[in-house]
C-alpha cells in the first residue's frame, strides 16, 4: 500500500479548574467540565507512518515503548483505522520537548500530538471540535490541548458531546512552574482517578463545587478579573486533592517541599503580588499570575525558595499538522 505519514505538534496544558474523574472509562467522559491554558514551554512533536508493517512500533524520545505503554498507542489506533476503513499498522515516532518546565511530562501534549499526527497520516480530515473528540479518547486533558491559550472541555454526556472549545479572554496570563520534584509519579492519574471516584466520600461533593467554580472562573476570564479566577483556581485544585486524601486507601501527591511552595505563593500574595496555585497529579507548584508580574514575581519566589528551579511560561498555540 502506499504510505501514508503526518507530523503534528502540541502544547501541554494546565487545568485551573480540573478534571478528575470519568463516568465513562471507555468514552472518557469526565465527571466535571474543565478549563485550562495551553503552554509554550512544553510540547510533543510526533510522526505516525502507516505502512506494510507487522505490528505497531512507538518510540519516545528515541526509546522504545512496550507494554502499557505501546498498548494504549494501538488502542487509540485502532479508533482512528476503524474511523478511516484503515487495516495497516503504524510507526510512532514522538518527543517531548521541554525548554523551561522540566518535570511536567505530559499525556496532554501526547494524545493531542498522536491524535493529529495519526488522523492526518490516515486521510481522515477532522475539523478541531472532532479532533478535540478523538484525543479525548487518548487522554482526557489531550481534548484540551487541540487549542492555543484558555480552552474549555465540556464534560457533555456522550462522545459527540464531550469536546474542548477555545475561550477568549483579555486576560495576558502566565504560569510559573516551581519543579518539587521531576521524578514520575507514584500512582498515575488514571489509576488515582478510579480509586478516588469509587472510595472517596468528598467526590461527588466536589463534583459539585466544581460547576460552580467553573461558572464564577467563566466569568472572571471573561471580566478580566485575575483575583477571581486565581482564588477559584486554587480553591478547586486544593479540594481535587481533598478528595483524594479521603479516598482508601488515602492518595496524596504533596510533598513538603509541595507544602514549602503553597506558602511561599500565600506570602508572595500577601507581600501584593499576584499569585495563585495549581498542582496537578504530582508534587510541582504551578503559579497562576499575570504576564506583566511573572519575571518579578518568578524572582520574588527564587529568592523565597533557593535551590528549587522555577520557569516562567506564557500561553502556548494549538496543535500545528503537517502531512507529509
Ligand atoms: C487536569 N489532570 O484537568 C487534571 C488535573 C491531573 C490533575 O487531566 O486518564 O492524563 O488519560 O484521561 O488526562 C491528568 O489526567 O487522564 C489530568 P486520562 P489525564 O489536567
Amino acid at each position: 500500500m502506499t504510505q501514508r505519514r503526518a507530523t503534528a505538534t502540541a502544547h501541554a496544558n494546565i487545568a485551573l479548574i480540573k478534571y478528575w474523574g470519568k463516568r465513562d472509562e471507555e468514552l472518557v467522559l469526565p465527571y466535571t467540565s474543565s478549563l485550562s491554558l495551553t503552554l509554550d514551554g512544553l510540547r510533543t512533536v510526533t510522526t505516525v507512518e502507516f505502512g506494510d508493517l507487522p505490528a505497531d512500533t512507538a518510540t519516545l524520545d528515541g526509546e522504545p515503548l512496550h507494554g502499557t505503554a505501546l498498548t494504549r498507542i494501538s488502542t487509540f489506533l485502532d479508533l482512528v483505522r476503524e474511523r478511516a476503513g484503515l487495516h495497516s499498522h503504524a510507526t510512532v515516532t514522538s518527543r517531548n520537548e521541554v525548554p523551561t518546565a522540566a518535570g511536567l511530562a505530559s499525556s496532554a501534549s501526547g494524545f493531542a500530538a498522536l491524535a493529529g499526527a495519526a488522523a492526518a497520516a490516515a486521510g481522515l480530515d477532522l475539523d478541531a471540535r472532532a479532533l478535540s473528540r478523538l484525543a479525548r479518547r487518548g487522554s482526557g486533558s489531550a481534548s484540551r490541548s487541540i487549542y492555543g491559550g484558555l480552552a474549555l472541555w465540556h464534560a457533555g454526556h456522550d462522545d459527540e458531546s464531550s469536546f474542548a472549545e477555545p475561550i477568549h479572554s483579555p486576560l495576558d496570563l502566565a504560569i510559573l512552574v516551581i519543579l518539587v520534584d521531576d521524578s514520575a509519579k507514584s500512582v498515575s492519574s488514571r489509576v488515582a482517578m478510579r480509586s478516588t471516584v469509587a472510595t472517596s466520600p468528598l467526590f461527588f461533593r466536589w463534583v459539585e463545587d466544581s460547576a460552580r467554580d467553573l461558572e464564577i472562573a467563566l466569568r472572571a476570564v471573561a471580566e478580566g478579573d485575575l483575583a477571581t479566577l486565581g482564588e477559584t483556581a486554587e480553591a478547586n485544585a486544593l479540594g481535587m486533592h481533598a478528595t483524594m486524601r479521603a479516598a482508601v486507601p488515602p492518595i496524596s501527591y504533596f510533598t513538603s517541599g509541595t507544602q514549602e511552595a503553597l506558602a511561599a505563593v500565600r506570602e508572595a500574595r500577601a507581600a501584593g503580588l499576584p499569585a495563585w496555585a495549581t498542582i496537578d497529579a504530582g508534587a510541582n507548584v504551578k503559579v497562576l499570575t499575570s504576564a506583566a508580574d511573572a519575571e518579578r514575581l518568578a524572582e520574588w519566589l527564587r529568592a523565597r525558595l533557593a535551590g528549587l528551579t522555577i520557569s516562567v511560561d506564557y500561553p502556548g498555540p494549538g496543535i500545528a499538522i503537517d502531512k507529509g
